[in-house]
C-alpha cells in the first residue's frame, strides 16, 4: 500500500515539506502520497495578507497576524532558499528588507517551479487528528468549506505545519474594561494610519513591539510609550518615543506604571506574544511549549517523540526561518524515505534534553542564532540539501543586530551580501521611513517617480 502523508497547513513550513518531497522525486526516487490541507484560500501562510480581523468568512479565527506597510525584521539574505535564490526569482539584486509581497513573491515562486500546488487542498480546515494503535496509522478529519463537508481519511504520517505566531496571548490589565480607547492585541493590528496622531502605548518588548511601534511612528502617531515586563529593548528611540516599566493599570485614558510614572493614551496594543495552539490534536500528540529556540519532546527538533510518526515542522522561536524550516523538511523527508534511521526513544530524548540544556545556558542573541545555526547545520549535513555556510549567516545576523542599534529607523536601509550567491544587496530607491508604498510594484521600479506611476 502506498505511504500516505498528511501535511496542515501551506505556510513556508508545509510549503518547505511539499518541495522536499518534489526534490526527491526529481531526483528520481519513489516517494509517498502527499495531501497538504489549508483552511485559506491561497498558500503562503502568514505571508498571505489579510484584512480580516476577529473570525474569518468560514466563522473560524483569523490565522493572519501580518499587518500593511510591513517589511522583512531580519535580512532577506539570513532566510534565503540554498535551492532558490532571490536572484534566480527576481533576476537582480535589490534591498536586503523586503516589504511582506515581496517576500510572498519570493515564496511562491520556488513552489509554482516546483508544481507542487496539485497537493493543496485549499479552503480545508482540519478539524481533528488521533492515532489508531492498531493500525498504527493517522485518522485525519477535515472540513472542505466549499462543500461544506466533514470527513475523514487515514494517513501514515502527520507533519504539523500549522504556525505558531496566530493564536495571541492576552494579559490582563486593571482598568482595561473602562478604558476610554481601544485596546487590541498585536494579531488583530493591520494599518498603522488607525493611530495617526494618537497617543499609543505598546506592552511588550520584543519583535512585535519594536515593529508595531515603529509603524505607528513612521505613519504619524503623536507619541509611542512601550513598556517592559523583563528588560527594555534599549533602542535609541526617536524624540516621541519613550520607553517604561510595566503597565499597572490604566484609568480613563491614563496609564500607571511601575516606576509611579502615567501618561494619558489614546490607544493600547499588546505586543505580548502568542500561544502554541492545536485545537485539532489529541492529547496524546500535543505539543505543549512556550515560545523559545528549543520545546522539548522534539527530536531533531521535529519528530514527537512518543510517536515520531507525527512531525512537527517550524516550532521553534525563529531567527533562522525559510532556510531552517527546510533543513527540517528534507530531514523529515529522508526519514520518512527511510534514508535515515531513527534510534529509540531513551536515545532521542537523551539528545533532546541535550540541546535544552545547551539552550538554558545562552546568554545573548549572539549565543542564541549561534545556537540556532549549530542546530540548523546538523540537520542540513544529513542531507542532500544545499549546504551554505551558516557562520557567515550568523556574522549577517550579527550586523544586522549592531545597525539596529545604531538606528533603529535606519536599519532597514543597510545593504548585505547573499551568502547564496554572493549578490550583494543594493540600496531601495526610498529609505524604509520615506517608503510608505510597501507594494511589489513600487518596490521593484527602479525610483520613486516610476514606483508613484507603477500604483497609479
Ligand atoms: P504560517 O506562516 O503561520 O503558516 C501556517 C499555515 O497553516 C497557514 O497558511 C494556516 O492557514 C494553516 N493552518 C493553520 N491551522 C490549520 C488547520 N487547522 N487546517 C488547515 N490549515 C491550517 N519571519 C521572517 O523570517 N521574517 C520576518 O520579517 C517575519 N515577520 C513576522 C511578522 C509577524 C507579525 C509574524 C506573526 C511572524 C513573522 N515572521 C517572520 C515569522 C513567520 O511566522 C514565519 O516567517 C513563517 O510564516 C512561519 O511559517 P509556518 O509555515 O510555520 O507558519
Ligand atoms: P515574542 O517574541 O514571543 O515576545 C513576546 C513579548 O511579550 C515579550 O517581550 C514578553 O515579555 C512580552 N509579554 C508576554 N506576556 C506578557 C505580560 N503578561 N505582560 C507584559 N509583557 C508580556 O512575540 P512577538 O509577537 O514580539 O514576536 C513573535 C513573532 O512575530 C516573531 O517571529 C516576529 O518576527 C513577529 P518577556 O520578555 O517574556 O518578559
Amino acid at each position: 500500500m502506498t505511504t500516505r502523508i498528511a501535511i496542515i497547513g501551506a505556510g513556508p513550513c508545509g510549503l518547505a515539506q511539499l518541495r522536499a518531497f518534489q526534490s526527491a522525486a526529481a531526483k528520481g526516487a519513489e516517494i509517498p502520497e502527499l495531501v497538504c490541507y489549508e483552511k485559506q484560500s491561497d498558500w503562503g501562510g502568514m505571508w498571505n495578507y489579510t484584512w480580516r480581523t476577529g473570525l474569518d468568512e468560514h466563522g473560524e479565527p483569523v490565522h493572519g497576524s501580518m499587518y500593511r506597510y510591513l517589511w522583512s525584521n531580519g535580512p532577506k539574505e539570513c532566510l534565503e532558499f540554498a535551492d532558490y535564490t532571490f536572484d534566480e526569482h527576481f533576476g537582480r539584486p535589490m534591498g536586503s528588507y523586503p516589504p511582506r509581497e515581496v517576500l510572498w513573491d519570493y515564496i511562491k515562486g520556488r513552489v509554482e517551479k516546483a508544481g507542487v500546488r496539485k497537493y493543496i487542498q485549499f479552503n480545508t480546515a482540519v478539524r481533528g487528528v488521533s492515532f489508531d494503535e492498531t493500525s498504527g496509522q493517522f485518522d485525519v478529519t477535515v472540513h472542505s468549506y466549499d462543500r461544506d463537508l466533514t470527513s475523514t481519511e487515514r494517513f501514515d504520517y502527520v507533519v504539523v505545519a500549522s504556525g505558531h505566531f496566530s493564536t495571541p496571548n492576552v494579559p490582563y490589565f486593571e482598568g482595561f474594561e473602562s478604558f476610554a480607547g481601544r485596546v487590541l492585541h498585536a494579531h488583530d493590528f493591520r494599518d498603522a494610519l488607525e493611530f495617526k496622531g494618537k497617543d499609543v502605548l505598546i506592552v511588550g518588548a520584543s519583535y512585535s513591539a519594536e515593529d508595531i511601534g515603529s509603524q505607528c511612528y513612521k505613519y504619524g502617531a503623536r507619541s509611542i510609550t512601550s513598556c517592559y515586563r523583563s528588560a527594555p529593548m534599549g533602542y535609541k528611540w526617536p524624540e516621541n518615543w519613550e520607553e517604561k516599566p510595566l503597565l499597572t493599570h490604566v484609568s480613563g485614558s491614563t496609564a500607571f506604571f511601575a516606576d509611579g510614572t502615567s501618561k494619558h493614551i489614546d490607544a493600547i496594543v499588546l505586543c505580548t506574544g502568542y500561544k502554541h495552539h492545536f485545537p485539532f490534536l489529541t492529547e496524546d500528540l500535543r505539543l505543549k511549549t512556550d515560545n523559545r529556540l528549543w520545546p522539548l519532546n522534539l527530536y531533531k527538533g521535529v519528530f514527537w517523540e512518543n510517536n515520531p510518526k507525527l512531525v512537527y515542522l517550524g516550532m521553534q522561536d525563529q531567527w533562522y526561518s525559510f532556510n531552517m524550516f527546510d533543513a527540517q523538511a528534507w530531514y523529515a523527508r529522508d526519514v520518512i524515505l527511510g534514508r535515515i534511521a531513527l534510534p529509540d526513544q531513551a536515545a532521542m530524548h537523551a539528545e533532546d534534553l541535550a540541546w535544552r540544556e545547551e539552550e538554558l545556558t545562552l546568554k545573548n542573541a549572539q549565543e542564541m542564532f549561534e545556537f540556532q545555526g549549530k542546530y540548523i547545520q546538523t540537520l542540513i549535513d544529513a542531507t542532500d540539501y544545499p549546504s551554505f555556510d551558516i557562520a557567515a549567516v550568523n556574522q549577517t545576523f550579527l550586523d544586522w543586530k549592531h545597525d539596529k542599534y545604531d538606528d533603529i529607523m535606519g536599519y532597514r536601509n543597510k545593504c548585505h551580501r547573499s551568502l547564496m550567491t554572493g549578490t550583494l544587496a543594493t540600496p531601495h530607491h526610498t529609505s524604509w521611513l520615506e517608503a510608505l508604498d510597501d507594494s511589489l510594484a513600487a518596490y521593484l521600479s527602479d525610483s520613486p517617480q516610476t514606483a508613484i506611476k507603477a500604483v497609479g
